[in-house]
This record gives structure tokens, sequence and C-alpha cells, in this order.
């Protein structure tokens, strides 16, 4: 039971906290002093809890998981950590005691934001689900001083700006300065024999970085286990070259500290597309590293011998980014504990599992051996070694096929492949949708599967749905509790109970005030940050995520642009009022992604200024997406549009967020659409497209002219002479040609024309099911009641029972 306090209680700790930290009171604090009192004394509350649990000693003796990942979206964490204690009315009464407005409050924070987008929000969704169910689960990534870049649109052309969250969201973090680690690179090795006449391989020579951690204390819902995210920051030994400094070469004299601190400077902004730097393989290193030194040593202490870390210790691989944590191990095993390779290569094979969350090509990491050699040369050497070993057997198991060993193997052409390493080592390797383990256990694993089909397996996606309904959406949530009762909040699960309502006019009033509330919520930001007013009576159709040409933005785009001459040709048709809302980041360096926001930016300008379309259509881009912005859009959402070429997402988590708040998808059968699909049925879902089979035909084929295509089907001729003649003044004849010409030899490689008709029959359908209210209603009810199934506490169990083995505390 979570202990509780008295708002008078709080009220006490602010001003104490205040005379602590800024030597001020109540009266005088400024809106950031109080800010920064509320986090601190929340922070204590969680740290007493966290002790309990994690002292140094770590009284349980509980099996645990460290989930490794380069990115957590935490975005902010004031609200939730008081949802999930049950803290929320007192600290809202204990401020209001002292005239502050508890909303006004947590919407200074500002997103913690380590992360790109799926990846690492699902990572920061598992890490508030493992301790809601009481399990010891802890994340490891970087204290990135900059987290992922603001975005500026200006004339429909992306900049980024850096993301200083660290000045107000350093409130969260606990530095552990005592628990510094070194890690090393560069150097050589060197060979010598040992007092027992082993050969040993020293490092020696090389750079040293320290790495401090920065610790974020994970609250769960009606929990009281509390787990860590442990960020670590790069910090360098020598703080000045006093000599150097001396001579007057004062740049100099601090090269070797910003080298080390570079480190853990800023996060990369590539969310699916390797870019092989240097940098970011010391980024990756560094922090698993630390992390691997850290849990070894938290293990020896705490039982002596590493005989048994498997049986204590999960570790978790998110994508290929951490896998350097594989041969790390070995390392440490070997050169720091004596153990023989076997035993070493026993222990982390049953310690490791990976997960896989994208298939395309230029997402897959490969490192230069030349690099990687350089920069890690023990860790190369090791990885050589698994390499070897690995050949070895694949020459018994493929002796003719040398393609696929050449396909499967760790090192090949000059290249380390670093998801056939994750594959080679891990116990577990899984999916993220079922449609996706599938793919990646029958194509780009396959080699792998069939030696060892017991390694693969799926785990769907989830999402904290507290977060993202509870306290996202409070006034569909206050519904549902009134329709029955509070127990979802624990168990998503019953939420399936609403199935009962779908015949019941009454909620499907109350539903539709609550989306028109949210809509007017939504259309006041809109007004406010891009002076565009929106029509509540339209439909607010949401396309929101990153930026990239397999999710599609560009068929939406084209879509429009074909409602658009519709009402052209015909100015007085009858069409049902639309918004069309999008928000996505593009990587700083992907053109084509910048392209697309920029046609949507003067798209906008034509349509939503023209008095023959009078705002029955109006396009929306809002700028900078985060998770603060999405809490904000996804209560408003009434068509969830998920139109990715199927094959190419490898889940999606937006869809689950905007099921949830009663969006209606619309999309393909492509990662979790499909099991959403499966969960609510064909009368409450608008699937329309090409499935997977249907694309690797036609590849196959090579049937696919999108040329030919223009010239036959009349509406994609029309949107496609339209973009040729210029939108607003601006020409896009590098979308034009990647459409139909394409760059060597492959036009619109993600079948936007080929999907084209398909989508407006769709959009057409949806449209005309929106104007029966009844209709739409129970769509948008039926979703909600059918969304437990996404909920993260039920992925966790999954991971817990059939990959990491662990179990609650208590
Ligand atoms: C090396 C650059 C880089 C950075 C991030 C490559 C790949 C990534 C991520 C794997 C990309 C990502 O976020 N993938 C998304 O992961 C989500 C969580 O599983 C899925 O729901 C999305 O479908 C998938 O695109």
């Amino acid at each position: 039971m979570l202990q509780q306090y008295e708002p008078t209680q709080i009220a006490r700790w602010l001003e104490e906290k205040l005379l602590e930290n800024f030597g001020t009171d109540p009266q005088t604090a400024t809106p950031k002093q109080i800010y920064k009192a509320v986090c601190y004394v929340l922070r204590d509350i969680m740290s007493e809890l966290w002790l309990v649990n994690h002292n140094i000693a770590d009284s349980h003796r509980n099996k645990q998981v460290y989930y490794l990942s380069m990115e957590f979206l935490p975005g902010p964490s004031l609200k939730n950590n008081a949802f999930n204690l049950h803290l929320e009315d007192a600290f809202r009464q204990a401020l209001a005691s002292i005239g502050q407005d508890f909303a006004r409050i947590t919407a200074m924070e500002p997103d913690a934001g380590l992360g790109n987008g799926g990846l690492g929000r699902l990572a920061s969704c598992y890490l508030d689900a493992i301790a809601a169910k009481g399990m010891a689960g802890h994340g490891m990534s970087i204290c990135y001083e900059y987290g992922i870049f603001r975005q500026k649109i200006e004339d429909g052309e992306q900049t980024e700006l850096p993301d200083e969250w660290l000045n107000m969201g350093d409130v969260w973090l606990i530095t552990k300065e005592d628990q510094t680690e070194e890690v090393h690179f560069g150097g050589k090795l060197e060979e010598i024999w040992d007092a027992n006449g082993r050969l040993r391989l020293i490092h020696k020579d090389y750079t040293t970085v320290l790495a401090v951690p920065r610790d974020m204390l994970i609250t769960g819902y009606d929990s009281d286990v509390v787990n860590t995210l442990r960020l670590w920051q790069a910090k360098s030994p020598i703080t000045i070259d006093m000599k150097l400094f001396a001579e007057g070469k004062y740049l100099q004299s601090m090269e070797e500290k910003h080298m080390a601190e570079v480190i853990s400077k800023i996060l990369y902004p590539e969310d699916a597309h390797t870019e092989g730097k240097l940098l970011r393989m010391k980024q990756q290193y560094f922090f698993i590293a630390a992390s691997m030194k850290s849990l070894v040593k938290r293990h020896m202490m705490k039982y002596g011998t590493l005989d048994n870390f498997s049986d204590k210790v999960a570790v978790h691989i998110n994508d290929t980014h951490p896998t350097m944590a594989i041969p790390e191990l070995m390392r440490i095993f070997m050169d720091e504990y004596g153990y023989e390779w076997d035993q070493a290569w026993d222990i982390v094979r049953q310690t490791v599992s990976y997960t896989n969350h994208t298939v395309m090509p230029e997402a897959l990491e490969k490192w230069p051996e030349s690099l990687f050699k350089e920069t890690l040369p023990r860790l190369h050497s090791i990885v050589s070694e698994i390499n070897r070993r690995q050949s070895v057997d694949l020459m018994k198991t493929y002796p003719d096929n040398e393609a696929l060993r050449r396909d499967m193997a760790v090192i090949n052409n000059g290249e380390l492949r670093m998801a056939n390493l994750c594959v080679e080592a891990s116990h577990t390797v899984n999916g993220v949708s079922s449609l996706h383990s599938g793919i990646i256990r029958d194509q780009l694993f396959a080699g792998f599967s069939a030696i060892h089909p017991e390694k693969f397996t799926n785990v769907t996606n989830g999402i904290a749905y507290r977060r993202w309904l509870c306290q996202a959406n409070p006034e569909l949530s206050e519904l549902i509790v009134s329709l029955i009762g509070p127990g979802f909040k624990k168990d998503a699960m019953e939420l399936e109970r609403l199935m009962a309502f779908t015949e019941d006019r009454g909620v499907f009033t109350r539903l539709e005030q609550i989306k028109r509330r949210n809509k007017e919520r939504l259309a006041d930001y809109i007004k406010e940050h891009n002076n565009i007013m929106v029509d509540p009576d339209s439909i607010f159709d949401v396309q929101v995520k990153r930026l990239h040409e397999y999710k599609r933005q560009l068929l939406n785009l084209l879509h429009i642009i074909h409602l658009y001459a519709e009402i052209k040709r015909d100015p007085g048709a009858d069409i049902q009022p639309r918004t069309f809302i999008f928000a996505a980041k593009a990587a700083a360096g992907y053109y084509m992604a910048k392209q697309i926001i920029k046609l949507a930016y003067h798209l906008a300008q034509v349509i939503n200024n023209d008095s023959q379309v009078n705002g029955r259509i109006k396009i929306v881009f809002l700028e900078n997406y985060s998770v603060s912005l999405s809490e904000l859009i996804m209560p408003a959402a009434e068509i969830s549009e998920q139109i990715s070429l199927a094959g190419k997402e490898a889940s999606g988590t937006g869809n689950m967020k905007l099921m949830i708040n009663g969006a209606v998808t619309l999309g393909t059968e492509d990662g979790a659409n499909v099991e959403i699909h499966r969960a609510v049925g064909d009368e409450n879902i608008f699937i329309f497209g090409l499935r997977v089979e249907d694309v690797e035909r036609i590849r196959r084929e090579g049937s696919y002219s999108p040329f030919r295509l223009c010239q036959t089907d009349g509406d994609v001729n029309e949107v496609v002479q339209f973009l040729s003649q210029g939108v607003n003044g601006q020409y896009f004849s590098n979308i034009l040609n990647a459409l139909t010409t394409g760059y060597n030899g492959c036009a619109d490689p993600y079948f936007v024309l080929g999907d084209f008709g398909a989508y407006r029959d769709a959009q057409a359908r949806a449209a005309a099911a929106y104007r029966d209210r009844d209709r739409w209603n129970r769509m948008s009810l039926i979703n909600i009641a059918k969304a437990g199934i996404f909920s993260a506490d039920r992925a966790v169990q999954e991971y817990a029972d059939r990959i990491w083995h662990i179990e609650p505390l208590k």
C-alpha cells in the first residue's frame, strides 16, 4: 500500500526546498523555483521508495533486467510520477495553499527528449510498466546534454535548434559521482603469458573517459517499486592541461576535456538511417561499457561470484545500438575475472536477448572493421573470435551455401554486422508485431531461424496507457470510470467491459462531447502556434510520427490534392469538412523528408487560403512534435493515419495511442495495424492497400510502373499534374521524379501511386461513416474497448515470462 501524504505536509516540504535550494519562500519564489521545489519534494518521496529495494546492498535477491537503449523518451515526468504514486491531489492542494496552480507548474517541465521516436518512447513506456508490475528492471543510456533537436519550420523549411533540456529537466537527475566508471578507447593490445602460463591480452596506451552516472527514478502506477534509469555522462579525467595553458595554448589545453565530453553531448537525430560515424560508435561503447562494468561490480558485491550471473541478471539489447555489450561482457569475464572463453560465452548467451525494431536496410548497423579495430582493439579481437567460431559452425550447417554463410557472418567484407552478432549471441530474438516477427524470422534472419527456431519469438509492442489515456485524456478516463469503475487503471483488459455500451446513445453523446472539448483544446493550440483557425466540426484526421518515405506522409498529401481538385471542379460539392493534422521531424540530413515537409507547408498555404475551399479542408503542420505535444493531439484525433507500405513499419505505437483515445484507424495491413484490425473487426477500421505478399510479388515480377499508372489512372494523373505545375510558386521536381521516373531506376519505391486508388476509396468510406454519428461513436467506443491488449503491462509481462524470466519483487 503506497504511503499517502497530507497536503499540509507537502506544503511544509515545499517551503523547506525553496529555502534550502533558493533561499526564498513561497511568497517570493519564482514559478521556476516553485516548479523545481515541487520536483525535489516528489523526488525525495521516490528516493525513499527506491532505497527500500535498490540500495547498494540490494536487499532483494530477485533476478533483474537491464534494458540497454541508446534512446529513452520519457517526455515530462512530474504529472506521471504524481499520478503513479496517487499524489496528484495532495500536490494540487499543497500548491493551491500557496497560491500556485499544479497544471501551470507541470506545464513548465521540458520534455526529456533523449530519443528520436518509436524505439525511445517504447523503452520509456516499458520502464513505467516494469515498475507498475513491481519488477526490478532498470534502463541504461546516455545523459545527452542536448536531446532531440527543436524543430523550427520557416517558409516550409525545417531547421534544427539545440534542445537545452537540462536547465529545467535536471531536477530528476541524481548524480552518483561515487559510482563513476572508466571507459577506455584506442590504444593497442599486448600479449603476455600470465603466472599460470596462460596467454593474456593486455590493453595499453588507451585514452580514458570517465562515465558519471546520473540516475532518474522510475515510478509505476500504484506500485511501491521504484526503479532506475541510469544515464551516463562523459567527463574527462583531465580538466585542463596546465602546461599547454602556460604556453598560451588555451584551446589546446582544454582539447582532451572537450574530446571526452563530446561523447555525451548530443543525441544523433537519425531514426532509421545509420551514419556509421566514429562519435556514434564511441557513444555506443561508452554507455554499454560503463553499464556492464557497473552491473558486474554490483553483482560481485552482492553474490561474490559471476557463476550465477545469468540467473540474476537479464541484459536486453534494444535494437543493435547496444550490441557491443556482448563482447564487453566477454572481455570483463575473461580479462577481469579470468573466465575461460567457453564458460564466459555460455553465461553471456544465457544473459542477453535482443529486440529488432526495423527491417529497413539503411537502418541495419554495419561498422567498418578497421574503424572498430582502431577504436576498440580488445573488443575487435573478441568479435573476431566470435566470428571465427561462427564460421566453423556455419560450415558444418551450410557446407554448400557460401552465399548464406556470407550473409549470416558477423564479420564480412571488412564490416561488422551488428544484427548478426546480436542473433548469434542472444538466447532470444524478437520482433515487435506478429507480422514483423514473421518477416525477421523468415527473411532477415532466415539462416539463423532454420538452425535455432526456438530462439525467435514475438512480443507485440505496448504503450503506457495510463499516460496516454488517464493523464492525457482525463475526461475520457473519468467517463470510463463512471461506466466500468477504476479497475482498468490497473488492468487494461477491463476496458473490454465497455462493449456493454455499444448500443448506448447516452454514452455516445458523452463520448462525442469529450472528443469535442479535446478538439477545441487542440484548435486553441493550433490558433496560437500556427495562427490557423480550424473547425472543431471538421474531422480531425491525424498523421503524427517521424517523417520518413516509408510512412508515406506523401500519400496523405496527394490525397488532399485530390480532394482539392474535386472542390475546384465542383465548388458546391457537399464534402465532409476535414482538418488534416501533421506533425513530424525529419532527420537533419534527410533531404527528401524535408522536401515533403516543404510540400505540406506550401499546399497548406494554397488550400487554407482558397476561398472556394472556404475552410472545408485545412492542412495544419504542427512544429516540434514531442511527447508532450502528442499528449495534446491524441485525445483530439478522430482518424488515425497508419498508411505505411505493408512490410515496412515494424509495429507502430502511435496507432495504439490514437486507438485508446477513440480514433478510428485508417491504414494498411502493416505492423501492429494487423493486430488492431483483428481486435476491432472489419467494421471498426478502414483497411486498404497492397499486402506484404502483394508487394513482394510485384517486386519479384518487376511489374510495377508508376509511370504507366499516371497514364492509365485519371486521379493519379491529376495529382501528379498538379504537383508538376508547382505549389504556391514552389517546384518539387525531386518528389515528382522520385514518384515517376525514380533515381537509379527505382521509381516510387514505396508504392505511393500504387496504393493511391485504394487509399482514396478508404478515405471516402471513412468520410461517409463519419456522417453517421451513432455508427462513428460506436466504432470509436469499440476501439477504446479493444485497446487493452496494447498495454505495455501486457508486453512487459510477456518479456518477463518468456524472455527475461523475472518476477515481481514482492
Ligand atoms: C542507427 C540509426 C537508427 C536509429 C533508430 C536506426 C534505427 C532506429 C530505430 C530502430 C527506429 C525506430 O524507432 N523504429 C521503430 O520502433 C518502434 C518501436 O518498436 C516501432 O513501433 C516502429 O514501427 C519502428 O519504426
